[in-house]
């Protein structure tokens, strides 16, 4: 396949409420949408979760827009033919910059598939039409703010509630969100907020019975979550640490993880997180796929992921209306605590473009030869 454009464009969605981790507040949500057109005109849609600032990883919108123009789309450029599947490989000389590598292969193998007429979800190997979804509840102003967000989503249908925790906002809320919602799947991200010196503080949530604790501590320290999981019965899930296959593997043998997150940018593409589910399902690891407040191009690839045999546990797969209150996308709504997979071909939908146009900070244009 023969590639003559790229076109790379900045948006800006504001968020339906603001979102707040440990790492920081989102009130609006800045998108980096990376477009393809091949030679016959197939156009191939993809989104950078790189978030505004290197906070939750170490990318960043205009870094990834840097990486794309000075590097990567270069690259790509200089091999006259390219399928998704060789992407990767090219761009293996530049260091990190997964979620930047991540866009570029999927708009790649959105094309592809459009001329093959297969849907994504059916090329990894998906055996469902329908996933359940998980909501990930920010850091709240108090514990009445909390309740009343919980209990919404609880009557919306979600199947699973993720609680952002942090020093300081943690024991008390799970507490509360479990004395009100005993049997509801419950679990806490911390996204690195903690150190060694508070495993005493963090067995505490033992008592939750929840399903996991994401992230706990920094990305690097493999051995401080091995050391932790061997002391905690809920079960450690990491996200930031896991940037392959690779490091997937190494955690999984060093018992830092009993559980993964797989998250398509964080790992450099839904083909490298087919190969982590595909390695996680043959060692019995359950996985579940997270989210990074994507808009609908992102979401409908995470779902046809999620739709995969070994994605067991509910994922970051919410409605769109959980962050938005006009997706550039046909919106994907929840009907009994589940989204329906797209069955169309590559990723399945295409942005609404007047819309995008209206939300557009910046475009770049980068012919192919
Ligand atoms: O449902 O899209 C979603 C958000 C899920 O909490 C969520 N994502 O650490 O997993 C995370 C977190 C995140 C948000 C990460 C923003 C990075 C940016």
């Amino acid at each position: 396949m023969k590639i003559v454009e790229y076109e790379l464009r900045r948006i800006h969605l504001p968020l339906v409420r603001p979102f707040r981790t440990s790492f920081g507040t989102q009130s609006e949500r800045e998108v980096l949408l990376v477009k393809v057109t091949t030679e016959d005109g197939v156009i191939g849609w993809a989104e950078c979760v790189a978030m505004s600032a290197p906070l939750y990883s170490p990318e960043y919108v205009s870094g990834c827009l840097e990486m794309m123009r000075t590097f990567l789309i270069p690259a790509l450029n200089k091999a006259t033919e390219i399928s998704a599947a060789e992407v990767g490989q090219i761009l293996k000389p530049f260091l990190g910059a997964q979620m930047a590598k991540a866009a570029l292969e999927t708009a790649v193998l959105d094309a592809e598939l459009k001329i093959a007429g297969i849907s994504l979800a059916n090329y990894l190997g998906a055996n469902k039409t329908k996933v359940p979804c998980g909501v990930s509840v920010g850091i709240a102003p108090s514990i009445e703010a909390l309740v009343d967000e919980v209990t919404s989503y609880v009557e919306a249908g979600y199947k699973r509630i993720k609680l952002k925790i942090e020093p300081g906002w943690d024991i008390t809320p799970v507490r509360k969100i479990r004395e009100l919602f005993p049997d509801k799947p419950l679990q806490v991200d911390a996204n690195q907020a903690y150190s060694r010196t508070d495993f005493k503080h963090l067995k505490q949530l033992d008592e939750f019975n929840l399903l996991l604790i994401e992230q706990p501590l920094e990305e690097h320290d493999i051995l401080g979550h091995a050391q932790l999981a061997e002391i905690m019965t809920t079960p450690i899930c990491l996200d930031e640490s896991i940037i392959s296959l690779h490091s997937a593997q190494d955690a999984l043998e060093l018992k830092a993880t009993s559980v993964i997150n797989i998250k398509p940018g964080r790992v450099g593409g839904y083909l490298e997180s087919a190969r982590i589910h595909n390695y996680c399902l043959e060692k019995s690891i359950p996985v579940w796929c997270g989210g990074m407040l994507e808009t609908g191009i992102g979401r409908a690839a995470n779902l046809a992921l999620a739709a995969l045999p070994g994605f067991t546990l509910p994922g970051d797969t919410s409605a769109s209306s959980r962050f938005f209150k006009k997706d550039i996308t046909t919106p994907f709504e929840m009907i009994d605590g589940h989204l329906e997979v797209p069955n169309g071909v590559g990723i399945g939908v295409s942005p609404d473009i007047e819309y995008m146009n209206s939300i557009t900070k910046s475009v770049e244009i980068f012919t192919g030869k």
